[in-house]
This record gives structure tokens, C-alpha cells and sequence, in this order.
């Protein structure tokens, strides 16, 4: 049997999305870790964008994280991560709009040349309404954790290590519980096991 293929990076919250999705999906993919500042041939001549995470199963290429997410989540769901969709999807579109901008522009202040400030302004405004959400229910769309709470946590995570003391000063008590319990679950830590770079003669890694 062929497996479809993943270009992932460890540290990449898109690929930690798409592998959070595989593992609860137990689609099983070739696991090919790129380095972003010397990308494979071979990676270079699937992914349209350049960017990871992408899959290629035999003739089908998905380029978007969510869509691999969506892509594994429609072949096995035993957790029911595509309910509320809708409502995921919409958070998940704020996620990777307005707050990832003002994320990049926070953590990446010189290469932006932004006002860290006014970014973590920005920022809240996503980062309160997740709180607000999250003083109702445990999780962000709907009753267990699900693809809002995958596809966003890692963004969250990551913007909370630029600082995380400030991060736990400036937010809401719902958020940093939601954040924390994330961060301790199996799940989470099995997504983050390192591997070294792909290289064409590797050995096959298989994941999850
Ligand atoms: N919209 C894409 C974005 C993926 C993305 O930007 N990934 C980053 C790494 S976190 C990347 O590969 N950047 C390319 C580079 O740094 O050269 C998705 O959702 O998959």
C-alpha cells in the first residue's frame, strides 16, 4: 500500500494542526520533516506554496492545513471533530487572519517593523472573545474538544511563548486554563516527538 505523504516542521503550528487531525483520525501518512531554510527538491516540486504542512496521496495534493485536517477528519472521526463545523470554521478564519497578523507582527517586530503594543491589541481582541467562549464551555465549539479547539490552540500556544508571564497577566482565566490543559494532553506531546530532516535515501517514519 502507497501511504500518503506528509512535508511537515515540528515547530510549525499549521503542521501541528494537520498532525493533531491525524493522529485522532489514525490516517496514517510517510512522515517527511523539511527544514524551512533548505527545503528538499522533492518538497519544493509538490507543495504549490512552498509551505508546510502538504500532503500528497498518489494524484491529490492538499496544500492547506485545514484542509488536511478536514481531508483525515472525513475519512475516520471517533471524536466527533467535525461537529459544529460551521462555528469552528468561523473561529478558525479569525484564527488565521487577523490574529495570526497580529501575532507575526508581535513576535517578528523587526521584520515588520510594527509596534508590539498596538499587535498585542490586536491580538486580544480574538484572544478575549476565545475567553468569553470559554467561560461557557470547557471548549471552543461545542461540548468536547474538537477541530476549533486543534486547529487554533497551537496559534495561541505560540503567541503565549513570546511571553508567556505577560500572556497570563493580560489574559482571561478561561483562556489559560484552555491553553494549560491543552499543553498537557498525550495528544499534544505526541504530535511534538523530533525527527530528523528527510532526506531521499531515509528511512520511511511513519506517522502517526
Ligand atoms: N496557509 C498555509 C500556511 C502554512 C505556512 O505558512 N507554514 C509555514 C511554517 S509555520 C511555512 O511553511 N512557511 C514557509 C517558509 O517559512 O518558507 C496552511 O494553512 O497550511
Amino acid at each position: 500500500m502507497i501511504l500518503p505523504i506528509l512535508y511537515s516542521f515540528r515547530r510549525c503550528p499549521y503542521a501541528m494542526r494537520a498532525r493533531l487531525a491525524l493522529v485522532v483520525s489514525e490516517v496514517q501518512t510517510e512522515l517527511r520533516e523539511i527544514l524551512l531554510r533548505d527545503k528538499n527538491p522533492e518538497f519544493l516540486a509538490t507543495s504549490p506554496s512552498g509551505t508546510v504542512p502538504c500532503v500528497k496521496d498518489r494524484d491529490l495534493v492538499i496544500d492547506e492545513s485545514l484542509d488536511v485536517m478536514i481531508w483525515a477528519l472525513e475519512q475516520n472521526d471517533p471524536l466527533r471533530w467535525l461537529e459544529n463545523r460551521d462555528t469552528a470554521l468561523g473561529l478558525i478564519s479569525t484564527a488565521d487572519g487577523p490574529f495570526k497578523a497580529a501575532l507575526d507582527r508581535t513576535k517578528y517586530q523587526n521584520r515588520h517593523q510594527s509596534d508590539p503594543t498596538e499587535e498585542r491589541a490586536k491580538a486580544a481582541v480574538f484572544l478575549d472573545e476565545l475567553n468569553v467562549r470559554l467561560a461557557d464551555t470547557s471548549y471552543l465549539a461545542g461540548d468536547h474538544f474538537a477541530l476549533a479547539d486543534a486547529a487554533i490552540a497551537p496559534f495561541v500556544r505560540q503567541f503565549a511563548n513570546i511571553d508567556r508571564p505577560l500572556f497570563d497577566e493580560t489574559n482571561g482565566p478561561h483562556l489559560i486554563k484552555w491553553l494549560d490543559q491543552f499543553l498537557e494532553m498525550p495528544l499534544f506531546a505526541g504530535i511534538m516527538t523530533k525527527y530528523p530532516p528527510w532526506q531521499l535515501d531515509a528511512n520511511t517514519v511513519l506517522f502517526p
